[in-house]
């Protein structure tokens, strides 16, 4: 097992993981820029390092900083958690040369999952279901027009370095394609340096519903059960839930092996995530694999009854999974706490917490890095907390996320309570009657 870990992140994921190093006996060091000197993760870790100024680009992203801190506090593997440089190939290859075992996957994987028309290409010949569309990459307009008419309108481009919805244009008629084409591939040009397209047909009002799976270094898998992660706004996860509303046995079963077969294709290694699209005939569909812990993962721990992260560790460090599946036991919902204003667009409120008081009792998990008195920094994401709450049933869940929502006390910030507030009491949100389009015409009042 590993002596000591870097984790290169900060806020609440430098948090999660520091307490399972320690329930592990691992020794900990915590980077951090100027801007967080402050913060949890640095008080809580065994050793901390400051790696540079508060812009990402020249602290958290900044790999020869991470490494020589590594270096020099002598950790013998590296926690990357989500985002920064959690699914970044160069870092994961950089890691291994220097003999740091980087907690997350392979490069090659990173690289056959990040671009998308491989990764789907990929998928397909290992037989998991995918969206009908263009074998790979489209030469021209010319042959996205002749693949369009093959698989009937609507349709969907997408940029094959994408991801969170740039480079991607719905088309509904021939006469709309040219017009989406140049704009998707400039797009995709500006934001990735690759204006690489494939196309898809269009899925109309799909559900997100994603498969935790665990690949070890000696060929097992297991997939861990769902989370329905439908509720988003602007390609931004707002609560996730599992078991999903829409789940069957049937699904679960199809979905679950779905998954293994993708991570096989993938030849993965460690926890990971495959998303679908799910239609209203519990069709499914490959969208995407994630390489990577999940800011979401916290439900399935919840409602399996396992630290995703220990596990993650132990994988990383070559033990054994016994291979067998995981079935939800429970009912886990997420919302998460931002500090952004849910009546002004959900702008970002950064700032200084003044009073703070967390809910609490039975069946309630907080993951937060913050405390009254501290402040929220404009640099990074504006995370508060997640909220969590887990029962026996989902209408229980609800009841207890209400209850819990009711005794959080965030002050000198806006944040995005009232929002889940008013979403909980949705009649059809209620009845687990939603899918990805649902916050476009969800009526929030101020
Ligand atoms: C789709 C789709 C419908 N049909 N693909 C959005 C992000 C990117 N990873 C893939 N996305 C979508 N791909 C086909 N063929 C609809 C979306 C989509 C979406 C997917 C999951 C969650 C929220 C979404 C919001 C808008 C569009």
């Amino acid at each position: 097992m590993f002596k000591k870990i870097l984790i290169a992140n900060r806020g609440e994921i430098a948090l999660r993981v520091i307490r399972t190093c320690k329930e592990m006996g691992i020794k900990t060091v915590a980077v951090y820029s100027t801007a967080d000197k402050d913060s949890l993760p640095v008080r809580f870790a065994d050793e901390a390092v400051c790696i540079g100024p508060p812009s990402s680009t020249l602290s958290y992203l900044n790999i020869p900083n991470i490494i020589a801190a590594a270096e020099i506090t002598n950790a013998d593997a590296i926690h990357p958690g989500y985002g920064f440089l959690s699914e970044n190939a160069k870092f994961s290859r950089i890691c291994t040369e220097h003999g740091i075992k980087f907690i997350g996957a392979s490069a090659e994987s990173i690289e056959l999952m990040g671009d998308k028309a491989t990764a789907k290409a990929t998928m397909k010949a290992a037989k998991v279901p995918c969206v009908p569309g263009s074998d790979g990459l489209l030469a021209n307009l010319t042959e996205a027009k002749k693949v369009a008419k093959e698989i009937k309108y609507p349709i969907m481009l997408k940029a094959t370095a994408g991801g969170g919805g740039k480079g991607m244009r719905v088309v509904w008629k021939e006469e709309e394609l040219e017009g989406a084409w140049n704009s998707a591939r400039n797009e995709a040009k500006n934001a990735f340096g690759n204006d690489g397209m494939y196309m898809e047909k269009f899925i109309e009002e799909p559900r997100h519903i994603e498969i935790q799976i665990a690949s070890d270094q000696h060929g097992k898998h297991c997939h861990m059960s769902e989370r329905d992660c439908s509720i988003q706004r602007r390609h931004q996860k707002l609560v996730e839930e599992t078991p999903s509303p829409f789940m069957t046995p049937k699904l679960r079963k199809a979905m679950g092996a779905a998954a293994i077969k993708a991570a096989k294709a993938a030849k993965y290694e460690g926890v990971g995530t495959v998303e679908f699209l799910v239609d209203k005939n519990r069709d499914f569909y490959f969208m995407e694999m994630n390489t990577r812990i999940q800011v979401e993962h916290t439900i399935t721990e919840e409602v399996i009854d396992f630290d995703l992260i220990r596990e993650q560790i132990k994988i990383a460090a070559g033990d054994k999974i016994s291979g067998k599946n995981y079935e939800p036991k429970l009912h886990s919902i997420q919302c998460r706490i931002n500090a952004e204003d849910p009546y002004n667009d959900f702008r970002p409120s950064p700032g200084k917490i003044g009073e703070y008081h967390e809910p609490g009792g039975h069946g309630i998990r907080i993951d937060t890095h913050v405390y009254a008195g501290y402040t929220i920094s404009p640099y990074y994401d504006s995370m508060v907390g997640k909220l969590i709450t887990t029962a026996q049933t989902r209408e229980e869940a609800i009841t207890k996320m209400q209850r819990a929502l009711s005794e959080y006390i965030v002050e000198g910030v806006k944040t995005t309570i009232p929002f889940h507030q008013q979403l909980l009491k949705d009649e059809n949100f209620r009845k687990g009657n939603f899918t990805t389009k649902f916050l476009e015409t969800f009526d929030f009042k101020s």
